[in-house]
């Protein structure tokens, strides 16, 4: 009788490791699959809302034709995008008259939004042509960090910046992040080209990122907010430098500034599509020693947003994902970016 039992316990037993074997290889292989899943470049036809003709779609891996390219990610935008886009109109066209060298575009990424964005976004380009305002439509809603991607991959600056729908940074401020980049960027190509001319010099050629920040504002805002929010938003930080290390105070300012070249290798590769793509920006530019500053911006705060208690758990599964994915190799880093094809 205690035989039969032992035997019993032993085929149990058995029976629950080759149960729980053959679970962890199913959940490996789904975790793999999503893992090695690189996002797989479409092609975008863009449309003049004019003449309804077919546009060229530019890609980030041919030669600029812009100084500058705004990139606006915009989710259910029809409240807030009409000021945000008239004010950044002004200071573009105003700039472009004072400087005949400095030309620009805005390009509008409609996320599926469900609400009027795409119609309000329409009528700007309809207003202000749309070789300077252009609306790339993603039809089903993917998240801010892939329609920014996209919205990188398709622009024409040798500066690219990407800046929230609502408004909240003072536009202005781009000069800060443009001045510091300059700054970098002749810098990084003066040691790299010792025997360079200063007129050989274009700024979307060398690697350079400039982080918008709003950590200058932390200590006010520490003082004011709930204690449960302070909470979270350190243990935030402590999260987000265990999976991208030191270096950038506020990873999650959206306002960001890129050299044509440096987005060129960091929008290939990365891989986070909803709110923590800016984190592995940081992690990528590090990979790559692509040389980063912060410059601290204006900062509003402006109703409406859409980060809510539910972002915050997929939040941390997209931090855990790439500190997998780069960690184990499953996600492959794409050195052949670094020079453009001519177009
Ligand atoms: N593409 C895309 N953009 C989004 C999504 N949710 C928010 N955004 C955009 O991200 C930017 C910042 O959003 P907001 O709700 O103001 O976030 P907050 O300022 O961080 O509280 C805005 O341009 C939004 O339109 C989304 O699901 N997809
Ligand atoms: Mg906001």
């Amino acid at each position: 009788m205690g035989f039969l039992v032992t035997v019993a316990e032993f085929g149990f037993s058995l029976l629950l490791i080759v149960f729980f074997g053959f679970l962890s290889v199913v959940v490996f292989e789904a975790w793999r699959r999503r893992l090695s899943n690189v996002s797989v470049e479409t092609v975008t036809t863009l449309e003049d809302p004019k003449s309804l003709k077919p546009i060229p779609c530019p890609h980030i891996t041919e030669p600029a034709e812009k100084y500058l390219s705004l990139i606006v990610p915009a989710y259910n935008e029809e409240q807030r995008l009409p000021a945000a886009l008239e004010e950044t109109m002004d200071y573009l066209q105003d700039r472009a008259s004072r400087d005949k060298s400095f030309s620009f575009e805005i390009v509008i990424v409609d996320d599926g939004s469900v609400d009027g964005t795409k119609r309000v976004a329409f009528d700007f380009v309809r207003k202000h042509t749309v070789d300077n305002i252009r609306v790339i439509p993603l039809g089903k809603n993917q998240g801010k960090g892939e329609a920014i991607r996209k919205g990188m991959m398709h622009s024409r600056g040798q500066l690219l910046l990407m800046l929230d729908a609502d408004g909240a940074t003072k536009v202005t401020d781009l000069e800060k992040l443009e001045n510091q980049i300059l700054a970098v960027a002749r810098e990084e190509y003066s040691i790299r080209n010792p025997a360079s001319k200063e007129m050989d010099f274009r700024i979307g050629d060398v690697q350079v990122s400039a982080f918008g920040s709003r950590a200058h504002l932390e200590e006010k805002a520490l003082a004011t907010r709930k204690w449960y929010r302070n909470f979270l938003m350190k243990g935030f930080h402590l999260v987000v430098l265990l999976a991208a290390g030191p270096g950038i105070r506020d990873t999650q300012c959206g306002f960001k500034m890129f050299t044509r070249a440096a987005a060129r290798k960091l929008f290939t590769n990365v891989h986070l599509k909803r709110w923590c793509f800016d984190v592995e920006l940081v992690y990528l530019c590090k990979r790559f020693n692509i040389p980063m500053v912060e410059i601290s911006v204006k900062w509003s705060e402006i109703p409406g947003s859409k980060v809510n208690m539910l972002s915050i758990p997929n939040m941390l599964w997209e931090l855990a994902l790439m500190s997998v994915g780069y960690r184990t190799g499953l996600w492959k880093i794409h050195q052949a970016c670094d020079t453009e094809r001519s177009s």
